[in-house]
């Protein structure tokens, strides 16, 4: 008898609390004191009702903001503030009686997990090592790409015989290849959030074969990428090569069964120069571990800042023949990598050349990418502690702020409540929404302005399922993620969960994936509605891949907001 009740109480709960999952929110939860805001389909109800599940009592009680159309999907949404939530706990939200969002989790660490696997998956993308099950769990795979004999394409430019042993590094993207230019921003990334929140990145393990080492876990994830960069500079003249790849991308294979020649190309002032500054950069953090390999990263720092001086202008012109990724932006001028590699080579040496180069450029204010890495130097300018001059530091201060309270007062005014600016729905949009949060963050380590921090937190609720299309963009973290990413281990080995952890790159509606041929998808886009022009499909390299440059500003995104939240 006790059971039939039981049945009958069950449907009727059931029945009483129909469900219309409508909400856009942060599907993995929001820090106790965090800036917590639902988005929802433009309704007649004037308020949004919050319940504690614990308890099944409503907990608060907000009104929706009026109605308002979000330019980017052309929905006409309403916004709920309940950043008044601040118990930790498990919620839901109400309209009319009807549950109109998945769970809410409230507490303080609800990222602690997402930040250790954003930064675990550059384990997973080595190349030259084979994953071991005791670090790789069911995505173990044998080596790919041992890259101890490269060639150099066109290989009528060099003697019979000539190749390279260019080892270890990160593929970089859901693509085999290794590229300098895109290593740069990523490395950066990660060393500049390790420089940031050094103290709590120490006691991170993200249980990989060096963990046992007294050299903190990302530190030595970055290091296999940093290995292989040096290898790519030309000890006759210290210039570095573009890239390493096959001639042409390869199938849907694992990296062992891709055995095609690989190659490395020209050497460019773009790829000089990025080397240039994140060697600078890696002589200051390596030094108390490594101080034969912090002094050999400046020495080769030094000497690839000065080929760039006297090679200003040499671009990447992909060899005939090759079709692999190109990082070559049509308005490529080195001015940007120039100044960020001057600021890092002063940072490291004071040597007044680098002073002077510094005086001589100019700062852009443009949230940063692999194309323009401008403002990379202005977060070291704005620095006081870097010792420049004070008048530069000013300026250098005043462009992050002028950037950053134009971010934030778009996400005032927007309809969903975003920092999100046109440009940021290109190819790989989610990675530079998560820059827009990490100049955010700049802005709120320089001033303790909270409003930055709230608006930082808006990227990644974007990221994690606050968005038209309520999916969270990073694989295996969330109630509905990328399951088909273009990622070419994740799509041969077999295993229907895709490599955890990779953010996927995100709606645009560039459609350079979209085509007749048997590998193109068929027509997925929304013209005009941005937002919306994302499939979840192997097919779609333009919204679907996952890149190094990507999750770098995922994982510092999500890795400080956690430790801000823990602070
Ligand atoms: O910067 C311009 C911007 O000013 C303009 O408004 C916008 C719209 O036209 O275009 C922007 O340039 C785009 C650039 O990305 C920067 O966003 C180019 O059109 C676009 O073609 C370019 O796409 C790059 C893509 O390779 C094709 O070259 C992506 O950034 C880059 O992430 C992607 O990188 C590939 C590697 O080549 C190979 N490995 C996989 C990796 C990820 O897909
Ligand atoms: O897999 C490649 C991906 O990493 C690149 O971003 C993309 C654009 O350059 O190209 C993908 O490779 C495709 C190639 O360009 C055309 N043949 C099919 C390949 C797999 O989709």
């Amino acid at each position: 008898m006790k059971r039939f009740f039981t049945l009958i109480f069950m449907v009727t709960l059931v029945n009483v609390q129909a469900l219309e999952l409508g909400a856009r929110i942060n599907q993995l939860g929001y820090g106790e004191k965090a800036k917590k805001i639902l988005v929802y389909k433009n309704t007649d109800a004037a308020n949004v009702e919050f319940r504690d599940l614990m308890t099944d009592k409503v907990v608060l009680t907000v009104p929706f903001s009026p109605a308002a159309t979000w330019e980017y999907s052309g929905e006409s949404v309403r916004k709920a503030d309940f950043s008044a939530i601040t118990k930790p706990g498990l919620y839901a939200a109400y309209v009319n009686g009807t549950r109109i969002s998945d769970n809410i989790f409230v507490r303080n660490n609800v990222y602690e997990d997402l930040l250790k696997a954003s930064l675990k998956w550059f384990y997973y993308q080595r190349a030259g090592i084979a994953l071991a099950p005791e670090f790789a769990g069911k995505w173990a795979r044998a080596a790919g790409h041992p890259d101890t004999a490269v060639y150099f394409l066109p290989e009528s430019e060099k003697p019979e015989g000539w190749k390279i042993s260019s080892p270890k590094g990160w593929y970089d993207a859901g693509d085999y290849g290794k590229y300098i230019v895109n290593s740069g921003i990523s490395v950066f990334t990660l060393l500049n959030f390790y420089e940031r929140f050094e103290a709590q990145l120490k006691k991170l393990s993200l249980n990989i074969p060096e963990s046992k080492s007294r050299v903190p876990d990302i530190l030595e994830e970055v290091r296999w990428n940093l290995d292989w960069m040096l290898t790519m500079q030309d000890p006759a003249d210290g210039g570095v090569y573009h890239k390493l790849t096959t001639a042409r991308f390869c199938g849907k294979v694992m990296p062992a069964d891709d055995t095609a020649k690989r190659y490395v190309v020209m050497k460019t002032t773009p790829a000089t120069l990025d080397f240039a500054a994140v060697m600078a950069q890696a002589s200051r953090i390596y030094k108390p571990f490594d101080p034969k390999f912090s002094e050999r990263a400046l020495k080769a720092a030094e000497k690839a800042f000065e080929w760039a001086v006297k090679n200003p202008l040499v671009l990447f012109k992909q060899p005939e023949g090759m079709n692999t990724g190109q990082y070559n932006p049509d308005d490529e001028d080195t001015l940007d990598e120039k100044l960020w590699a001057a600021t890092e080579l002063y940072i490291s040496t004071k040597k007044k050349v680098y002073a002077d180069w510094i005086d001589s450029l100019p700062f852009n204010s443009h949230v940063p990418w692999w194309g323009n890495v401008n403002f990379l130097a202005v977060y070291r300018l704005a620095e006081a502690k870097n010792g420049f001059k004070k008048d530069i530091t000013k300026a250098a201060q005043d462009t992050m702020l002028t950037l950053a309270n134009h971010l934030r007062d778009i996400a005032d005014k927007s309809a969903y409540g975003l920092p999100i600016i046109p440009w940021n729905f290109v190819w790989g949009s989610n990675s530079t929404i998560a820059n827009n949060g990490i100049v955010l963050l700049h802005a709120y380590y320089l001033t303790k302005d909270k409003s930055y921090l709230d608006a930082a937190q808006r990227t990644l609720d974007y990221i994690l399922g606050a968005n038209p299309l309520k999916i969270s963009y990073v694989t295996g973290y969330g109630n509905r993620t990328p399951m088909h990413p273009h990622h070419r281990p994740s799509e041969a080995d077999g295993i229907l969960e895709p490599v955890p952890g990779m953010l996927a790159g995100g709606p645009h509606d560039g459609g350079q994936d979209v085509g007749p041929n048997p590998w193109q998808c068929k027509e997925y886009r929304k013209l005009g509605t941005p937002a919306l022009s994302y499939i979840d499909d192997w097919c779609s390299y333009a919204s679907n891949e996952v890149a190094i440059n990507w999750n770098a500003p995922l994982a510092y995104l999500a890795g400080a907001l956690h430790y801000l939240n823990n602070r």
